[in-house]
């Protein structure tokens, strides 16, 4: 297995024995800060402002997000909106955050629909291994938590959401654990604890590496129970409005029907998640199929401000090989169990408990410089020396605690507590998004925001686990907000669009070259193949398995 890596595979193993027991190479500020500026994506000037909206010729955005900001609605601006569902509260985005919210308003005699392009969980939620933060550990407390992450975000976190973050992280716990979440506990019965990269003091809770999944699972089964109204597979192609400014419902598509639906709503929730799928600058993704930003140009067509979009997180260890799994999460809970980072001369050449900012920037220097391993696939990579971990830890450990991880390789022959296994900075996380104020309210009434479409809370680089938390913390509190301020039912126009159009019109760049205009929300990503209209299912005839032993074969070739 892995012949085309044999030679450095035998550098990396003769080098095992002495990196065992020598400290990891620590960068210092300067070497950390000409990594981020010489590497990492977010720096390397795949940006620019837009002419048109709220954050016009101010901030600026990756170029695949920044035209999709200035994208045309499907929809015309006098498309005259007649409402099919009438309900008090319209949550939009089936993950953590919006079952969360949904969960929140059950029992308070208000009516509430959940729409979700895809089924109720598709989200970046169940993609989400390593864990959830809280300040749960002896000698931990809500204040650490808040110093660490406010470092880790480069000190631009908004401090009334990060503290709330923090704050709220034990009483989470315990609601999660209520609803029937099952943690990983040590042997005394207490919280099994994680470091992360960033934290002080071990905080991470977890459930193996699937900690999103069984948070979904619960939170999915949980919402089945209450009185919400779920709309799956409605796809949401714009928000309405009552011509004064303010948010009153969102036009759906129903992809089964193939048809729009109009509801009207007193209160909207935003929770569509992140952006991983636009893949920016080409960049393979961790996140799942629906993320396509389709909140952010939503709310930003109907006027809010966006902050700290030039930022994403290029999680350093996704998987690189086999083709199959590229992208996909090796969780860093592996790293901070005691995988290194290694290249391809067997080299241990950083930290791999470094900001992931700066440890994603330091993988990219060693493959650009020529220390890296190439796949047969054209891809290069660096190693992460897995089976360090039954080395320091004992025989099995890697498998108890990473059963997924495992079972992911293990269909490729690949079995990551033998051998090592190569990775590559993979999109992961959307640091930025809507500004929200501390109730998850946005800048536009009638629309509330929460979960990884927002931005603010993580400043410029989250760590690891305070994404569960979010979801949690602020799915949550964007309901409350919602149960003391739910405005009167309101009229049902498009006047944004015209005012975008209007304002389209005169910027100049636009004026010149109407050419990159496209139609927004994107709703899928291009390889997905799947569409707004529903498509007729192909009746392809399957072509006999492959024999290699790289691609899978196919199980239902009998
Ligand atoms: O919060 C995350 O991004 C996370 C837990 C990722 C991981 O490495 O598992």
């Amino acid at each position: 297995m892995m012949e085309w890596a044999k030679e450095s595979l035998e550098k990396l193993e003769a080098s095992r024995p002495a990196r065992l027991d020598q400290p990891a190479p620590q960068p210092d500020s300067a070497q950390a800060e000409a990594l981020l500026k010489q590497y990492h994506p977010d720096y390397l000037g795949h940006e620019r402002t837009v002419e048109v909206g709220p954050n016009a010729g101010k901030q600026k955005f990756p170029l695949e997000l920044a035209q999709l900001l200035e994208g045309d609605s499907p929809l015309e601006p006098d498309y005259l909106p007649k409402p099919k569902i009438e309900t008090d509260v319209l949550i939009l985005g089936g993950g953590g955050a919006g079952a969360t919210a949904a969960l929140t308003l059950e029992g308070s005699g208000l009516s509430v629909h959940l729409a979700t392009k895809l089924r109720l969980g598709d989200s970046n939620t169940v993609m989400a291994e390593g864990g959830i933060q809280s300040a749960l550990g002896d000698g931990d407390s809500p204040r650490r938590h808040f110093a660490d992450a406010l470092v880790g975000g480069h000190g631009e976190n908004d401090p009334d959401l990060l503290r709330i973050l923090c704050e709220q992280g034990p009483e989470s716990i315990r609601w999660l654990s209520q609803l029937g979440c099952l943690f990983d506990q040590n042997e005394d019965g207490r919280f099994s604890l994680r470091g992360g990269g960033g934290t002080s003091v071990p905080r991470v809770l977890a459930c193996r590496d699937y900690t999103g999944l069984e948070i979904m699972r619960v939170l999915k089964d949980a919402v089945r129970l209450t009185g919400t109204q779920i709309l799956e597979e409605h796809v949401a192609m714009e928000l309405v409005d009552d011509g004064k400014g303010r948010v009153t419902g969102a036009i759906l598509f129903d992809r089964n029907a193939g048809n729009p639906v109009c509801v009207s709503a007193r209160a909207v929730i935003l929770a569509t998640g992140g952006s991983g799928q636009l893949r920016l600058q080409g960049f393979p993704t961790s996140n799942h199929v629906g993320a396509t930003g389709d909140g952010l140009v939503l709310a930003y067509r109907q006027g809010c401000r966006l902050i700290h979009l030039d930022s994403y997180q290029y999680h350093p260890s996704g998987a690189c090989y086999p083709e199959a799994l590229v992208g996909q999460l090796v969780t860093e809970a592996i790293r901070s169990l005691g995988a290194q980072v290694v290249n391809a001369e067997g080299v241990h050449f950083i930290d791999e408990m470094a900001y992931r900012d700066v440890l994603a920037g330091a993988i990219i220097k060693e493959t650009a410089e020529g220390r890296g391993v190439k796949t047969p696939h054209g891809r290069t990579g660096i190693w992460l020396d897995t089976p360090m971990i039954d080395l320091k830890k004992g025989a099995g450990t890697l498998a108890r605690q990473f059963p997924g991880l495992i079972h992911r390789f293990a269909r490729y022959n690949i079995d990551p507590a033998r051998k090592p296994i190569l990775i590559y900075p993979t999109l992961h996380y959307q640091n930025g998004g809507i500004r929200v104020d501390s109730q998850c309210r946005t800048d536009v009434a009638g629309l509330w925001a929460c979960g990884e479409v927002t931005g603010g809370l993580h400043g410029k680089n989250r760590l690891m686990g305070n994404s569960l938390l979010d979801i949690t913390v602020f799915g949550r509190r964007s309901a409350e907000s919602v149960l003391r301020n739910i405005p009167e039912r309101g009229a049902l126009t498009l006047t944004h669009l015209k005012r975008f159009q209007v304002e389209r019109e005169k910027a100049e760049r636009v004026k010149k070259d109407g050419s990159h205009i496209t139609v927004s929300p994107k709703f899928f990503p291009d390889a997905s193949g799947m569409k707004l209209k529903p498509v007729a299912v192909e009746q392809k005839q399957e072509t006999g398995s492959s024999s290699s032993n790289f691609e899978p074969r196919n199980p239902f070739n009998f």
